[in-house]
């Protein structure tokens, strides 16, 4: 079993809602990224540095970090092994996105740097609160998690079981099925991944269509020259990936799939409990920690 790392208490005097503020302006100023919003890269950042952790590490054979558990705590993927994953082609920007707040703001580390503009991103997007922890430290080169433990893409359920199930990350399906739902925001690039296209018609809003339209549609396989993908039969404008098709096809998964795209609200609350636990996988926090439930911009205009 990997031993948990043990976070900081943070000082009292260090005001998280000004960074928090200062990457959700940022996101509102530079709207002219993709879609319109450097949010899904970022909520993408947050998972992958987190997905990293393993209950029982041990890496493939003949990596130098094989032992390592993993998880969000030590803010690794700035270094090149970890960055330099393919399964983190694109994530550069999200990096370069947030590297600003962390000379403006030096008691940040990169793991509550990394952690929180997920967490900036699902809010400001429309999506449920979550609330968040500091006390993640910068840890060295060494500590990176070896490669090959993120989830791909063309594979199907077995493969999600593995890396997300009780030897891995430790989450059951119930969990799985709502972490998942995040595609409802962002979309493919052929450069980053070698798929193509958005899961919803709305990649910059937080909802429940990425289940509405996985279980609710038509879906067949898009004839192109790229990787094997799904297209909806109705638009042709919508893509699914493999993994995620499996959500539909497996009936485990899509028991609450199905639950999801009849009621968003169960979706923002179990995605909520979900999504804490993958950012806070392999960290233990002092008790009297604070948790931080952050306003958004919008609300504190009002
Ligand atoms: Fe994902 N995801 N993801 N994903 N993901 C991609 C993009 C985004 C898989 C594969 C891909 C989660 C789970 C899985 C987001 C969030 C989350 C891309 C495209 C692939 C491929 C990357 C690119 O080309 O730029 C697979 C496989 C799984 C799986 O579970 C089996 C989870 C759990 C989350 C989460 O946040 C909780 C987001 C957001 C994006 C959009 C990024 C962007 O730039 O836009």
């Amino acid at each position: 079993y990997a031993a948990a790392f043990l976070a900081a208490i943070p000082d009292k005097n260090k005001d998280y809602q000004e960074v928090y503020n200062a990457i959700a302006q940022k996101l509102v100023d530079q709207d002219d990224y993709d879609d319109g919003s450097y949010g899904p890269v970022l909520v993408r950042l947050a998972w992958h540095q987190s997905g990293t952790f393993r209950k029982h590490p041990s890496g493939p054979k003949g990596c130098p970090y094989s032992e390592n558990a993993g998880g969000s705590f030590g803010g690794t993927m700035r270094y090149e092994y970890e960055g330099s994953n393919p399964a983190n082609n694109g994530l550069d920007v999200a990096r370069k996105f947030l590297e600003e707040f962390k000379q403006k703001y030096p008691y940040i580390s990169y793991g509550d740097l990394y952690t929180l503009g997920g967490v900036v991103s699902v809010q400001e997007l429309g999506g449920p609160k979550i609330p968040w922890r500091a006390g993640r430290k910068d840890l060295t080169e060494k500590d990176q998690a070896p490669n090959g433990r993120l989830p791909d893409g063309a594979k199907g359920a077995d493969h999600i079981r593995e890396l997300f199930g009780p030897h891995a990350m430790g989450f059951n399906d119930q969990e799985i099925t709502a972490l998942i739902g995040a595609h409802c925001l962002g979309r493919c690039h052929v450069k980053n991944s070698g798929f193509d296209g958005p899961w919803t018609f709305s990649p910059t809003f937080f909802t429940n269509d990425f289940y509405k339209l996985l279980m609710d549609g038509d879906w067949h396989i898009r004839e192109w020259n790229g990787s094997r993908q799904f297209e909806d039969d109705a638009t042709k404008s919508l893509m699914m990936l493999p993994a995620d098709m499996a959500i539909k096809t497996d009936p485990k998964f899509a028991k609450y799939a199905r639950k999801y795209a009849d009621d968003q609200d169960l979706f923002f609350k179990d995605f909520t409990a979900a999504f804490v636990k993958l950012l806070e996988l392999g960290i233990e926090f002092p008790k009297n920690s604070k948790t931080f439930n952050f306003k958004t911009l919008d609300e504190q205009e009002q």
